[in-house]
């Protein structure tokens, strides 16, 4: 029977070689378990004499104690081992440039409409908001738009495949008209008990649908109308309101404005809006941004107006193109191309 000693020794030597907590434990119960050579020896201590018994328990225990102590020891080693081989193979280089936390940003038309509303709010107008996909009525019946009007063709307009309560097909709205004849209407039920009917002030910014796509055409586009009813509500009222607006959101004095005449069926007279830049690329060149006019009395009357007692006008814009002017942006394109190139710089 080899010497306690040499047994320690033989466990020592075994739990080193164990590569794993596996073989590890295997290695342990050679000696320490159910029937370890340890074990064994401590079972044997009953054939003793109590004398004997004492002194070589003592010895075992001794022994006992060495391996568990060199069994505690290697499983600490093998356990930093993982630690380690794991903390090498998941070590970060911390020398690789950041991926970076990238800002988002408005789109510019997106600015543009919010610049408009800005301006609005400041001289007290609401904003409207309504329906995309538009009645018959709402787009282009309560607007005095003739039946056979090119805008009401298929080839114009986008219709939905579902009836109206009249039988007339939905459609995408063509312009954002369609809102504020919401908007008025509900302002004339509102105060249909009033002495005075207060003014009717809001714009309608929106997306407005046609079937047209080239450079300078897109199937969806954003719209900002405005409407302003009231009593003795004037063309002279739209053209200072009109011209301080184009002021404000070019922010120049020095920019020239004028109103030609031309025709809309909802409006009487009507007005194309021109403008020009006194200094930079474009200056001196009038460039056509918006139409505008007072509102044709039948419309008035469409909205439950008396058209006898109030008037007021309404102009339209492109946010496309005020957007295009503000930046110097040549391409209508760019705007739904979704390129960060060309989106980042619109980021401050
Ligand atoms: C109501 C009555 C009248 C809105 C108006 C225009 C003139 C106009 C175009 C400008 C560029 C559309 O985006 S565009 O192609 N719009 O010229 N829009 S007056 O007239 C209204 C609106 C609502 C109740």
């Amino acid at each position: 029977m080899v010497s306690l000693d040499q047994l320690v020794e033989d466990a020592k030597r075994d739990f080193a070689k164990a590569a794993d907590s596996a073989a590890l434990e295997d290695a342990k119960a050679q000696y320490l378990g159910k029937t370890g050579m340890l074990t064994e020896r401590l079972k044997a201590l009953g054939k003793l004499s109590p004398d004997e018994r004492k002194s070589a328990g003592a010895e075992i225990n001794l022994a006992k104690t060495a391996v568990e102590d060199a069994l505690q020891e290697r499983r600490q080693a093998l356990a930093e081992g993982v630690l380690y081989s794991r903390l090498a193979a998941e070590a970060i280089d911390v020398s690789l440039p950041g991926r970076g936390q990238e800002v988002g940003s408005l789109h510019p038309v997106m600015r543009t409409w919010e610049r408009v509303e800005t301006i609005f709010h400041s001289i007290g107008f609401d904003v409207a908001q309504g329906p995309e996909i538009e009645t018959d009525w709402f787009n282009f019946s309560a607007l005095n738009s003739p039946e056979n009007h090119p805008a009401r063709s298929m080839q114009d307009t986008f219709y939905v495949d579902c009836n109206d309560a009249q039988g007339k097909p939905l459609l995408l709205r063509t312009h954002t008209s369609p809102m504020q004849v919401r908007y008025a209407s509900e302002h004339v039920k509102k105060y249909a008990n009033a002495a005075v009917m207060p003014p009717i002030k809001v714009i309608a910014p929106g997306r407005t649908y046609r079937v047209d796509s080239d450079a300078t055409h897109s199937p969806m586009f954003h719209q900002v109308e405005g409407l302003w009813i009231g009593e003795q509500v004037s063309f002279a009222d739209l053209k200072g309101v009109y011209t301080n607006f184009l002021r404000t959101f070019f922010e120049t004095d020095a920019l020239q404005v004028r109103f030609r005449p031309s025709y809309f069926p909802f409006t009487e007279p009507s007005a194309e809006i021109d403008m020009a830049f006194s200094s930079g690329k474009l200056a001196g060149r009038w460039l056509e941004i918006s139409g505008a006019g007072q509102v044709h009395p039948k419309v008035l009357r469409n909205m439950g107006i008396d058209a006898e007692r109030y008037t007021g006008f309404a102009f339209g814009s492109g946010l496309e193109r005020l957007t295009m002017l503000r930046y110097g942006i040549d391409d209508l394109r760019l705007f739904f191309e979704n390129d960060l190139r060309f989106l980042a710089q619109f980021s401050a």
